[in-house]
């Protein structure tokens, strides 16, 4: 795609982002959110999520019938069902993110939209319509916040120096929640310390103004870091494989950072490392 199709692409990635964090108001609103859960007692999702994802998808759609969608409520629909990514343009929805905030009225929620092509992210939309923060990015055009430029702190180099985000008790496995417990007190004492509010998307974006210095999380899927990841990279940060390597943005696991050095520290720190099967 040439730069000012990308623009295009991220004109109307805000709009439909900003139509959708309306309708997360009046739902909130209007008192009447119809919560079920899918995997397990935590994993809940509510009629808004199913209607904004309606409504992402068919306004996307109107400018770009051609390219391809993922979204958190209809998987993999919308790409003919074969999961992961291929090198055609393909939309990635989660449109509430921290549905579990979104349901006890907690503003760190937000809607992710995102771009990629050839199986990279190109566009990236994160927003927070109770925070009342735009975050956006374009591939080579840096990262912004309500039309701001934003920067990862990138003098961040150690973990010592660094305020972590984690986010304990998402995890149905009983030994999964031990092994990430045990990541979590391994990190809280090298590290200025742990935060957690609940949104992937929203997590990257603190990366990414800087006012956190790096994550870890294992579980999520495709839709919730793809945006995320992005704005961070524009602003400066980096995303990895828990591993330390290249992320995947089919492996379910990823650590975003301030820098490198402090990326590739806060994996050779992880004690524990979890496993999950691959969007
Ligand atoms: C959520 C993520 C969150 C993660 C939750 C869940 P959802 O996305 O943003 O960081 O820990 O397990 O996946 O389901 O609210 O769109």
């Amino acid at each position: 795609m040439n730069p000012e199709q990308l623009l295009d692409c991220e004109r109307v990635a805000i709009q439909v982002a900003i139509g959708a964090g309306a309708m997360m108001r009046t739902a909130r609103q209007a008192g009447r959110l119809e919560i079920s859960t899918k995997d397990f007692s935590k994993d809940l999702v509510t009629e808004t999520d199913k209607q904004v994802e309606r409504s992402v998808f068919d306004r996307i759609r109107q400018h770009f019938p051609n390219h391809r969608f993922i979204g958190e409520e209809s998987r993999f629909e919308g790409i003919g069902g074969e999961k992961g990514l291929t090198s055609e343009p393909t939309w990635i929805i989660d449109p509430i993110d921290g549905t579990m905030n979104f349901v006890h009225n907690n503003p760190h929620t937000c809607v992710s939209i995102a771009l990629a092509v050839g199986g990279q992210p190109v566009v990236g939309v994160v927003y927070g319509p109770f925070l009342d923060k735009l975050y956006t990015a374009r591939s080579g055009a840096g990262a912004r916040c309500n039309g701001q430029p934003i920067s990862a702190r990138k003098n961040c180099r150690q973990l010592s120096d660094a305020l972590v985000i984690a986010e304990p008790g998402i995890f149905k496995d009983p030994d999964d929640r031990r092994r990430d417990l045990a990541n979590i007190n391994a990190i809280v004492w090298k590290s200025h310390g742990l935060r957690c509010n609940g949104s992937a998307a929203l997590q990257l974006c603190c990366l990414a103004e800087g006012s956190a210095d790096a994550l870890w999380h294992w579980g999520i899927h495709v839709w919730d870091y793809a945006a995320g990841g992005l704005i961070l990279t524009e602003a400066g940060g980096v995303v990895l494989d828990t591993q330390g390597g290249p992320v995947d943005w089919c492996r379910r696991r990823v650590i975003g950072a301030s820098s490198l050095e402090l990326g590739q520290e806060l994996s050779a720190t992880l004690v524990e490392h979890l496993e999950f099967e691959r969007d």
